[in-house]
């Protein structure tokens, strides 16, 4: 550096305090996720780690055995404070060992030879006292490392390890929703990651920090673009920058995968049709997945959005989706790809209540698409809700792999603006039991493929990463990633469990930040739920950008865009009838769910007016009416986020200053917007019930046409 010549040297001085300033700066920035190693702070459980882990014997050579290699030391010495002995040659005494099972030495791989490690899994145990870490594959040794190192980020005992653990579900991937222009469709942490314009010469080193992130939670895939997609990433030059990414992604265990425009045979091959049941279209797919795989030879598969909200698909040519996905999963079986083709569908044409379309659509497909096609269903029959009842499409189609669709980037919770602990939401609807074969038959179970027998099984999530330092704008949406992937990994896993680990490894260990953050997390889902829609209600964001409330828009051309469709508030009360005497929709759901539903003195009472149409002076179990109870809900979310706050200022001892300043005014901003939700969807409900506030909730700030009137024509996320 010509730093010296450049400067006096006052100014070398001043430089490095910058530099140092810099350097704090950047690592309270967030950017190290949770995987920045800091030294264990209890002297007890150092010393400990300290007398148990010496030296490493690390056998093996591949791309992929050499980051783990890598990350064990960087993750050891850091941890530990200390420069760790590592060995190939040498395992006289070593602490640790690791290795593929095959390249165990013979006295150790008779000890574990009953542990039946799965392909992917991995095993740590001990052996003569040592510890050990095995799994088939160089991707399962990666994955062990990580897990090894979690316990000691979260400060867990390991003297007594038996720890076999291997992935429930096979595709574990990310959707971005990523254009080619750098935007990203519901995206609030920056723009793409991906730098297509530089790519493929230039691989920017948060590619490979992302590969790492992912595959420290298992994820195994990540799909590139928007499923609002865009031909031109199927042409040879986005192949090339497409196939850079994979080459960097690939030693981590993470497959590529793309969105495939329906029409692009039209719109980049030059034929006059799409239609899937023509040669020379089904000839197209095929040259051009031939040519993906010549360049991509593990390239995971398409991801498709067909005739939904506007995209091209099979019925602009009088086909079916089973025409469309198996023309697909034909070219691609040959080289074991798979497609992904979404569930999401409805009409404006279709008269019929949005929430029954997909399954009316799809579940009488069932038998006959081909096996490498995974219908993706995305968790309610809706829209990505603060809460929905789960599809009613899960379990109800025995014959066809079906994918979860999560989203963790908050397009209907507050952006990346607030605070929301979404592996509550996940693990609600994992655990939501269908009933399709009898009781237990789990969500969980349809997901990993083991109701029904299916020979994969995949989740995915529409990714909340972007370029922001921090990659997911709030610091704590990066729980809600992590949490994504340790679901994926494991869908039985509870949300407690992982709130905890997310706290421990980013922040702290603690006690006195773990238990009441964990506490704040867990909560923080239903607090949104209350301030945004509480009681069953949804889709009350205001038009397109789903920035803050709506409920009064009643304009937009296409019916079920509007809010009002879906609280149907009158003079007489609120909530959407699904009942029999309504859309009917509950018939969907199997039988002893159904009846749960459609009973007033079962159905969920936070999901009745999802549901039910019922008076405003309706009685609910507590002995409340309807009017009251929807105000003292708001009011609870609103008093909920007032709690999260006064936990967050206790904190500030186990966090970073830069960063507990951070997260401080996102509750702030969190607070008022909660505040907003209350105000404007009680003074317009008010409107029609006519009825007095109850007395525990706070009256609002304005007026209702002060509320309507505020206007968002940048609110992020396209
Ligand atoms: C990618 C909702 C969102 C759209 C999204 C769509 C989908 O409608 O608002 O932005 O489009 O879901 O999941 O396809």
């Amino acid at each position: 550096m010509k730093i010296k010549t450049m400067f006096h040297q006052r100014h070398v001085l001043m430089c490095f305090l910058l530099l140092g300033f810099y350097s704090t700066a950047f690592s309270q920035s967030g950017y190290g996720l949770w995987l920045d190693y800091e030294k264990v702070n209890d002297a007890s459980i150092l010393s400990d780690y300290q007398n148990q882990i010496r030296s490493v014997y690390f056998l093996g050579e591949s791309e992929t055995l050499n980051l783990a290699r890598e990350e064990l030391k960087l993750g050891l010495n850091s941890l530990l404070g200390s420069s760790i002995d590592f060995s190939s040659t040498n395992s006289n005494n070593a602490s640790i060992t690791v290795a593929t099972f095959d390249q165990l030495e013979r006295k150790t791989q008779r000890k574990l030879k009953k542990i039946d490690i799965a392909k992917d899994g991995y095993y740590i145990g001990h052996d003569s006292g040592k510890i050990v870490i095995t799994a088939k594959e160089d991707i399962g040794i990666l994955y062990g490392v990580f897990n090894f190192i979690r316990l000691l980020q979260t400060q867990q005992p390991i003297d007594n390890l038996a720890i076999l653990d291997a992935p429930k579900i096979d595709l574990r991937i990310l959707n971005h929703w990523d254009n080619l222009d750098g935007t990203i469709e519901r995206g609030y942490a920056g723009k793409s990651l991906w730098k297509w314009q530089k790519l493929p010469k230039y691989i920017d080193q948060r590619y490979i920090d992302y590969a790492r992130a992912n595959a420290s939670i298992g994820i195994n895939g990540t799909v590139l673009t928007n499923v609002n997609a865009n031909a031109w990433v199927l042409t040879p030059s986005y192949i090339d920058k497409v196939a850079a990414l994979a080459d960097a992604f690939r030693p981590y265990g993470i497959k590529v995968y793309l969105t495939a425009r329906f029409s692009a045979p039209i719109e980049i091959g030059g034929l006059s049709t799409a239609d899937p049941l023509e040669a020379k279209v089904q000839q197209w797919w095929k040259t051009k997945i031939d040519s993906i795989y010549a360049k991509i030879p593990d390239f995971g598969g398409f991801l498709v959005k067909a005739n939904s909200e506007g995209q091209p698909g099979p019925q602009n040519y009088g086909r079916t989706h089973v025409d469309g996905a198996n023309m697909m999963a034909e070219a691609l079986e040959p080289h074991n790809g798979v497609v992904l083709w979404r569930a999401f569908v409805y009409s404006e044409h279709d008269a019929t209540d949005r929430a029954k379309q997909a399954y009316s659509e799809f579940v009488p497909m069932d038998g006959k698409f081909k096996e490498n096609v995974i219908v993706q269903v995305k968790n309610g029959a809706i829209d990505f809700q603060p809460r929905e009842p789960f599809h009613p499409i899960f379990g109800a189609m025995p014959k066809t792999a079906l994918a979860m669709e999560f989203q963790i980037t908050q397009e209907y919770l507050g952006f990346s603006t607030h605070l929301v602990f979404l592996p509550k939401l996940y693990e609600e609807v994992l655990q939501a039991d269908t009933y399709q074969q009898g009781k237990g038959s789990l969500v969980a179970k349809v997901i990993d493929g083991s109701l029904d027998n299916h020979k994969i099984s995949a989740i995915s999530g529409v990714s909340n990463i972007g370029s922001d330092l921090n990659w997911t704008g709030h610091p704590f949406a990066q729980a809600n990633w992590y949490g994504y992937g340790r679901l994926a990994w494991d869908p039985y896993l509870d949300s407690e469990t992982i709130a905890e680990q997310w706290l421990r490894s980013t922040y702290s260990n603690d006690k006195d930040f773990v238990k009441p953050m964990t506490d704040l997390l867990i909560e923080s889902r239903e607090a949104v739920v209350n301030y945004m829609t509480p009681l069953g209600l949804h889709h009350m964001m205001d038009t397109d950008h789903h920035y803050g409330p709506g409920p009064w828009v009643s304009e937009l051309p296409r019916p079920e865009w509007n809010p009002t469709y879906y609280h149907k508030a009158d003079s007489k009360g609120i909530g959407f009838d699904r009942t029999k005497q309504g859309s009917d929709a509950i018939a969907q759901y199997a039988d002893p769910v159904a009846k749960k539903f459609e009973q007033l003195d079962q159905v969920p009472e936070n999901l009745l007016l999802w549901f039910h149409h019922l008076p405003w002076d309706y009685t609910l179990s507590d002995g409340k009416t309807l009017w009251n109870s929807l105000g003292i809900h708001y009011q609870k979310g609103v008093d909920q986020v007032r709690e999260m706050k006064k936990v967050w200022e206790q904190m500030s001892p186990y966090v970073d200053p830069i960063s507990h300043k951070e997260v401080s005014m996102l509750l702030d901003i969190q607070l008022h917007e909660a505040i907003w939700w209350k105000d404007a969807c009680m003074l317009y409900f008010q409107k029609h019930s006519k009825l007095p506030f109850p007395k525990a909730m706070e009256k609002p700030k304005h007026s209702l046409k002060h509320y309507k009137s505020l206007k968002h024509p940048y609110a992020p996320g396209i």
